[in-house]
């Protein structure tokens, strides 16, 4: 039943243009040089929803000159223009809703609610990014010469490299080309190979909004190619910035390579975000936030909560009350399927990822106090939801990230030991506090070492706050006025010998 929903969804979306099977170059549909193509598949049954161009290094290079010569026109329009094209585009997403959901859920696995919620999240950035648009003002600054004026203005950077992942594969574009748009930049998509489909419906209605051509420009290709595109993405001199989100190790890779020409990089890679629990929190609250700080998009966020660390005077009580929530709110299921709250995982390497941290952790010691494998008689990709307790320090579990739907418990002892504990990570990205004492609230928000702090909540993103890491977990902003700015230079113009 499932696989044939998703077919009589994807005829219509094919019939409607949404379901694209060619990538978008200077305003064109187009195929491969080379004619590849690969599959795309839907996670839940394996079953193939459509193929799409595999293209290589010589389609990169060409996407890139599409973009810088588009650049040279696309930088000349005015901020008002740029913000009416960005609504527009943004009006488009919100009319087709529902069928990126679907697109989303078919590539991606996750339930259809939480799809729209991605599509939802997706858009709030160009409709914020419109509004950014016409706000990035610069400065005059008083000099320390008489009749001269020091003038800072906001220059658009040039073309952007946009390489995205799987676990937010709409907002990822929408959070990073809404941005580059309002700056005056133009840019090539790369998306993940496991969820090209939302980013060339994401596409295809930009084009639909009048998005001129060559300013958003689109390439897919598979495992083989990446390493070459990603090169030419990277190292193009026409490339002024790398967009990335992804894995910390790729994002090494990226940023090395970009180091070659002094580039500037945007990089929002992994977490290890812990959720710390103390005796004055309300339990009930915190359990209700751990539920959606673990358990949304399966655990496959990077600001997801990977380590629980519970004061032992609420351990059991909290420890109880999640295991309890686990068993009731997670139903395991294909993301189509009514009531379905967790789908599968997106690929068999993810699974088999998630697998071995549970496996390496009971090995040393841990306890899955309800899951701990693969639901088979769902699929290979179908991985219970889990509580692990007895979690230590020397788990990969731990020190990694999960990236599924493992909660592993430790229990902790003072303020101190939880700060020694959250902050013993290369990873900064979130972090979570439950507590009512106001100063113990103040002292972690200022000690932990992560981009962002949520005091009893477990949701944080929005197109309005600055997000981001420190340490391993990236570079730069997105979303607010700064996600823009990271896409502009600051230009130095001295104004002198016109008063004399
Ligand atoms: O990531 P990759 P993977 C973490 C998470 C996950 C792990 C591995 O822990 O379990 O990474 O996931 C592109 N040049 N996150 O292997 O490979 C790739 O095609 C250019 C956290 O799927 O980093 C895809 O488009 N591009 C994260 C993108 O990088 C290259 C989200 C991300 O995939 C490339 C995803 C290359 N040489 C995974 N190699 C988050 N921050 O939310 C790969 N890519």
């Amino acid at each position: 039943g499932v696989s044939k929903n998703i077919k009589i969804f994807m005829t219509q979306y094919r019939q409607m243009n949404l379901l694209r099977s060619q990538a978008y170059v200077d305003g064109h549909w187009v195929t491969s040089r080379s004619g590849g193509e690969f599959p795309v598949y839907n996670p839940a049954d394996d079953s193939v929803i459509q193929n799409v161009p595999d293209m290589d290094e010589h389609d990169a290079e060409r996407a890139v000159q599409v973009a810088a010569d588009a650049f040279q026109t696309w930088k000349h329009i005015s901020a008002k223009e740029r913000s009416k094209i960005i609504r527009n585009w943004f009006d488009t997403c919100e009319r087709h809703a529902n069928d990126l959901a679907e697109i989303i859920t078919a590539e991606s696995g996750k339930p259809l609610s939480e799809a729209k919620g991605e599509v939802a999240y997706g858009n709030s950035f160009l409709d914020w990014f419109a509004n950014c648009a016409r706000h990035l003002n610069g400065e005059v600054i008083p000099s320390p010469w008489p009749n001269k004026q020091i003038l800072l203005t906001r220059q658009p950077i040039g073309v952007v490299s946009v390489i995205t992942p799987w676990n937010f594969p709409y907002a990822m574009i929408t959070r990073k080309v809404g941005a580059l748009m309002a700056a005056g930049c133009t840019c090539v998509i790369k998306p993940s190979e496991d969820t090209p489909l939302s980013a060339l419906a994401a596409v295809e209605l930009a084009e639909q909004a009048g998005v001129p051509k060559g300013v958003i420009n689109i390439i897919t290709c598979n495992r083989n190619n990446t390493p070459a595109v990603g090169k030419v993405l990277c190292e193009n001199p026409n490339v002024a910035c790398i967009s990335f989100t992804g894995s910390t190790h790729v994002g090494k890779l990226l940023y090395g390579m970009a180091a070659k020409g002094i580039k500037r990089v945007s990089l929002e890679l992994g977490g290890n975000a812990p959720f710390i629990v103390f005796p004055s929190a309300n339990i009930e609250r915190a359990l209700d936030h751990a539920m959606l700080a673990k358990f949304r998009n399966n655990g496959q966020a990077c600001v997801g909560a990977n380590r629980f660390l519970i004061h032992e005077a609420i351990y059991h009580e909290f420890v109880e009350g999640f295991k309890a929530r686990i068993r009731s709110k997670c139903i395991l299921g294909p993301g189509t399927k009514d009531g379905v709250t967790c789908g599968p995982l997106v690929n068999m390497e993810q699974t088999k990822k998630v697998a071995g941290l549970v496996d390496d952790a009971v090995k040393k010691g841990a306890q899955p106090l309800i899951g701990g494998k693969i639901a088979a008689e769902l699929g290979n990709k179908f991985f219970e939801s889990t509580l692990l307790v007895n979690v230590t320090p020397d788990m990969k579990v731990f020190n990694e990230e999960i990236f599924g739907p493992v909660a592993s418990v430790v229990k902790i002892s003072s303020e101190d030991e939880a700060l020694k504990i959250a902050n013993s990570t290369k990873s900064g990205l979130a972090a979570y506090v439950f507590t009512t004492d106001l100063g113990q609230a103040f002292r972690m928000s200022r000690e932990l070492e992560f981009g962002m702090v949520a005091i009893n909540d477990g949701i944080l993103s929005a197109a309005e706050p600055a997000f981001g890491g420190i340490k391993e977990s990236g570079i730069g902003r997105e979303g607010s006025l700064h996600g823009a700015l990271e896409y502009t230079e600051i230009k130095y113009t001295l104004m002198s010998g016109l008063e004399d």
